[in-house]
């Protein structure tokens, strides 16, 4: 019998190579599992099967201090094994954050000379993400914050931000590279307190970018729970601005430090929403999950780490369909959402004549607040679809 939960190129899941790449080194012990070289992560991935493509950041495929002879025999090895396992590269990003001369921040540092080497190494790796056909571009501020307010000008900082951005969107327009920037928030890293700390303050920055066309955000699971929001909403909210360029899927536990757990294994609830809507909004981008195995894990462990991802993300997608077929839900929708077209049409539009009848109108509020909401049913509903009942 085909397994119907298999995944296909068609379902666009990528892995980044420091995902399945990730060796369980953590801030109190040292790596559990032997690092992989690039082209090793790609078989890896082919071994996983049904795998998009994979993204990556420069020094993921090449070391910082990699000579021209090493970065050439690295790029042939990764471009072959690309290649035989049939994966292709859909995001690249630059590591601002890794190397010490980041500690103060990359486009947001106090050093006007590390403000400029941030541009340079970000136009370098938007270099070599084109080369393998990236089409988005992701900016993760990892060290984006400060650990003191005393440090930086808030405002400064965000000034320098932006200046940035409108620099690299205007590099590429230069070079035709044809990117979409796709901005990632994160609350905290590890300590410091980020300046975009939620998806909602990107939103906010982009339409004061010089190219704002081409930057959206790329939201993750994880940085949102761990601001306590709801990502789903956060999520709804840029796509209702035409912004959601990218997703980086993975999980999360409320109230606790930086998780990245395989997609859906900690708030399954919560990633059942967010499935359905991703797939009834019709999202085209890439679903890339940014997340990594157990410490425990070894090589097998891994890759049943991410079939865990793509397997549960499409269980996820046939369950919203049950749930949007279902009759007792469809009954129970039909019953909360009240349509009223008049009532509608006099909101719709501002006009004179619609605010003198509103002003004008006198409501029940005894019956409107004696009208039935069964959400505790379409709820238990929901939960009885989840599991299957
Ligand atoms: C790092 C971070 C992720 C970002 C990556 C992209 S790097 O793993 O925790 O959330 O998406 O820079
Ligand atoms: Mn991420
Ligand atoms: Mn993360």
């Amino acid at each position: 019998m085909p397994d119907r939960y298999a995944p296909t190129p068609k379902d666009k899941f990528t892995f980044g190579l420091w995902t399945v790449g990730n060796t369980g080194r953590d801030p109190f012990g040292e790596p559990t599992r032997p690092p992989l070289v690039p082209a090793e992560i790609v078989d890896l991935l082919g071994e996983v099967g049904g795998v998009h493509g994979v993204n990556f950041h420069d020094n993921d495929l090449l070391p910082i201090d990699a000579s021209e002879a090493e970065a050439a025999r690295i790029k042939a090895d990764f471009a072959k094994s690309l290649k035989r396992n049939k994966l292709k590269v859909a995001m690249a990003t630059t590591n601002l954050f890794s190397d010490p001369a980041f500690r103060d921040g990359a486009f947001t540092s106090n050093d006007a000379e590390v403000r400029a080497y941030a541009l340079q190494k970000t136009m370098r790796a938007m270099e070599l993400g084109a080369e393998f056909g990236a089409q988005i571009y992701v900016f993760w501020g990892g060290r984006e914050g400060a650990e003191t307010d005393a440090a930086k000008d808030p405002i400064e900082a965000t000034v320098r931000f932006r200046n940035a951005l409108d620099f690299l969107c205007a590099y590429s327009i230069d070079r035709g590279f044809g990117y979409k920037f796709a901005l990632e928030a994160k609350p905290n890293e590890p300590r410091a307190h980020m300046y975009f700390p939620t998806t909602g303050h990107y939103l906010a920055l982009i339409p004061t970018l010089k190219h704002a066309d081409l930057v959206g955000v790329n939201p993750e699971v994880a940085h949102e729970h761990m601001a306590g929001l709801n990502f789903t909403h956060a999520v709804a909210q840029a796509i209702g601005a035409g912004k959601l360029f990218h997703i980086d899927l993975n999980d999360q536990e409320f109230g606790r430090y930086d998780q990245d757990l395989r997609f859906g294994s900690a708030n399954p609830k919560a990633a059942f929403f967010l499935v359905k809507l991703l797939e009834e909004s019709k999202y085209q981008g890439f679903r890339h999950f940014d997340a990594h195995a157990y410490r425990t894990a070894d090589r097998a462990d891994s890759i049943e780490f991410a079939r865990g991802c793509m397997r549960t993300y499409l269980m996820l997608k046939e369950r919203a369909r049950q749930w949007a077929d279902d009759p007792i839900i469809k009954s129970l929708l039909k019953q909360i959402n009240r349509a009223g077209k008049d009532m509608d049409a006099l909101s719709a539009k501002y006009s004179r004549g619609h605010a003198e009848t509103l002003l004008a109108m006198r409501f029940d509020r005894a019956a409107l607040a004696a009208r039935p909401l069964p959400y505790e049913r379409l709820d238990q509903r929901t939960m009885e679809i989840l599991m299957g009942v």
